[in-house]
């Protein structure tokens, strides 16, 4: 009996072809139509209606990850093609990086970097390169999920003062983690430090533009964890350039990577990473190891270990 073919955005980790074990042919993305039994999304490409139809035989889509936006899940559920992704084992890890982007921004630790590296330090000056204050100041949060609930908790660590804003409040943020509610324009105009860990969706395109820009403090920070599209990059590049923003740091963009010639690069008060959120040993471990439940699962015609369809 031929081997499941599964269709995947190569190459995919050592981690993940070891837990595949051989039970599967992978398959080029560009395949041409024919029997595809499986998609497996490694990076953010692109699943529509399309790809479905062009793949009859589809039994799953499992995702490396837990956001979905790449993915036209409600095609896949009009066509009853289970989609699992990752949840619950990411959240740490991804916090810890806007945590790590926050501290990098307040207190221009990128920029101290480069200043300590380069010709232009020539000697210790106590009123050079001051930033903001991360410990006792104000986080306010948008998307209070589970990573935003991570990130309040490492905020509570940090003696902070924890606004959320949500489509639904959160009973958890709340009681546990002492967060307070406060409708977007408040939290913009009161947050000392802005992290966005919400999903993309038509509803968050677009969520952080000129509008709210203008509304943050001009000593503020903003950070994003959650996905490029949901910041406007060109009026981020224009507040920033004008200081009307104290400082971003980025863990993703639209697009990944950033056209070289961006004004965003160009930028001092910015620091950039690769879409890092959960890039450690241990958190992708797992996450190969769920994503290829899933896939087996799928493939089995039993439920998945998560699924968003
Ligand atoms: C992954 C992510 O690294 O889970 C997500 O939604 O953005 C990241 O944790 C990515 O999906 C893998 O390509």
């Amino acid at each position: 009996m031929s081997l499941p073919r599964v269709l995947a955005d190569l190459p995919v980790s050592q981690t993940v072809l070891d837990l595949l074990g051989g039970l599967v042919e992978l398959v080029p993305w560009d395949a041409a139509p024919g029997r595809v039994d499986a998609v497996y999304t490694y990076g953010h490409p692109p699943v529509g209606a399309e790809l479905m139809d062009r793949f009859p035989d589809l039994k799953v889509i499992s995702n490396f990850g837990v956001g979905v936006d790449h993915i036209d899940v409600r095609a896949a559920a009009e066509r009853r093609i289970p989609v699992g992704n990752t949840p619950g084992i990411l959240d740490g890890a991804t916090a810890d990086l806007a945590f790590a982007l926050l501290l990098a921004a307040g207190r221009r630790v990128v920029e101290g970097d480069r200043y300590a590296r380069g010709p232009a330090f020539t000697h210790y000056d106590p009123s050079f390169m001051l930033g903001r204050e991360v410990h006792g100041s104000t986080i306010g949060i948008f998307g209070m999920g589970r990573i935003g609930r991570q990130v309040a908790k490492r905020a509570n660590g940090f003696g902070m003062k924890v606004l959320y804003h949500n489509r639904n409040r959160s009973d958890e943020a709340e009681i546990v983690l002492g967060a307070r509610y406060a409708p977007k324009d408040e939290l913009l105009a009161t947050a000392d430090h802005v992290v966005l860990t919400l999903p993309l969706t038509p509803d968050t395109r677009g969520f952080i533009g000129a509008a709210e820009l203008a509304l943050m403090k001009p000593t503020a920070t903003l950070v994003n964890v959650a996905r490029g599209a949901v910041v406007d990059k060109d009026a981020l590049a224009v507040a920033l350039a004008a200081r009307r923003l104290f400082a971003a740091a980025l863990d993703v963009t639209d697009p990944e990577p950033l056209p070289r010639d961006h004004p965003l690069l160009k930028l001092d008060n910015v620091v950039i990473t690769p879409h890092l959120g959960s890039a450690t040993e241990e958190t992708r471990r797992r996450m190969a190891e769920l994503s290829v439940q899933n896939l087996f699962a799928g493939l089995a015609g039993k439920p998945l270990m998560f699924s968003v369809t």
